[in-house]
């Protein structure tokens, strides 16, 4: 037992690859965080059937998912990295929460009324509805302390706060209360193709994304098809120069440099330069984690030993909560 404060976050094995914006807003600041907590990543693979899933593509991608988080330093030493369908006291706590989660409160949830809206109440799954509860048991299984999620998610954070309150007030100390740690604004990735908007994996074009497992040839592509505007200089301007302003804090972030460093270098240098020089950078940080991507995945027995061992760590923390619960509640274990 460590006394480490701990962390968990999770991530829904909803794509083929990830995407420099899920690698800078929250990956490198996860590899960074297992130095100093206890932590806990999860594929949230129950989460992401919420919404319709090919389940060839499901299995492939949760394997895939986990796959990337190592290669791109995630140390299964280090860190719990486990898939949630594998502790099944995550569908088991979650129960428990529905019961104490009132109809409204749930139905306030943003994410959920967004996305019942864009589909229709028909279409939306009740799955859908609970999604947040699942969410807390994540967290409050393991008696996460912090959260680290993107802005969107601070809803639920807070949810899970609300629950635990709740819980620990009927039935006893049970949940440590945990504290979102919500992503800066500026490790915000744009679209290359559409620089107003986020870089979503979910986007409508390929070409405005920049996925860790592209080939070289692709990513160069998309970077010099980037959209800039007409100056011609290379500045950093939100407001006014939104592609190129997204093209240099890639490159400083990625070469460990400021903006203004980068911004120097290539003062009075035109855009064409600049994004060859853009091209090599992200080759050379995406080339290794690819390759180890893909050196994982040609061993699938080995991937899954390492996904089993975390899985049995997390189940013996995840069912220590869940037996004292149970035992609060009244529920008789097995
Ligand atoms: P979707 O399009 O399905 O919403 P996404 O690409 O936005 O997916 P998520 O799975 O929601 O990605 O997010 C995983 C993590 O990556 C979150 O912590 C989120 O904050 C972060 N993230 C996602 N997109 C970006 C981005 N463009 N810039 C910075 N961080 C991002
Ligand atoms: N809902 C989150 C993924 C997620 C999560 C979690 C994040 C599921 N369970 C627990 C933090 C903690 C998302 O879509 N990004």
């Amino acid at each position: 037992m460590s006394n480490k404060p701990i962390i968990f976050s999770g991530m829904q094995p909803s794509s083929g690859s990830l995407h420099i914006g899920n690698y800078i807003g929250a990956l490198t600041q996860w590899v960074e965080m297992q130095e100093t907590f206890d932590a806990y990543f999860c594929v949230v693979n129950l989460h992401a059937i919420t919404v319709p899933q090919d389940p060839a593509e499901l299995a492939a991608r949760t394997r895939l998912t986990a796959a990337q988080y190592i290669a791109a330093g995630i140390d299964p030493e280090k860190s719990t990295l486990f898939v949630q369908s594998h502790v099944p006291a995550h569908t088991e706590l979650a129960w428990v929460l529905n019961t104490i989660t009132g109809f409204g409160e749930a139905g306030r949830m943003t994410q959920f009324k967004d996305k019942s809206q864009r589909h229709g109440s028909d279409k939306s799954s009740v799955g859908l509805f609970t999604y947040p509860m699942l969410m807390a048991a994540d967290i409050l299984l393991y008696q996460a302390n912090t959260v680290p999620v993107g802005e969107d998610q601070r809803q639920h954070v807070e949810l899970t706060r609300n629950l635990a309150e709740r819980f620990n007030s009927r039935y006893g100390h049970t949940f440590t209360i945990p504290t979102p740690q919500i992503q800066k604004e500026t490790a915000k990735i744009y679209d290359l193709q559409d620089p107003e908007s986020k870089m979503s994996k979910s986007a409508a074009s390929e070409a405005g994304l920049l996925s860790i497992l592209d080939d070289p040839a692709v990513t160069t592509k998309k970077i010099m098809r980037a959209v800039t505007d007409a100056d011609g200089e290379i500045r950093f301007d939100r407001e006014n120069k939104p592609g190129v302003s997204n093209l240099l804090t890639i490159f400083a972030v990625l070469s460990h440099r400021s903006v203004e460093s980068v911004q120097n270098e290539f003062a009075g240098r035109g855009y064409g330069d600049f994004k060859k020089a853009l091209a090599e950078i992200v080759a050379e940080t995406f080339t290794p984690i690819r390759n180890r991507t893909n050196e994982l995945l040609d061993d699938p027995a080995e991937l899954d030993r390492i996904l089993f061992t975390a899985a049995e760590r997390a189940n013996a923390t995840a069912n220590q909560t869940l037996n004292t619960v149970y035992d609060r509640v009244g529920l008789l274990r097995r």
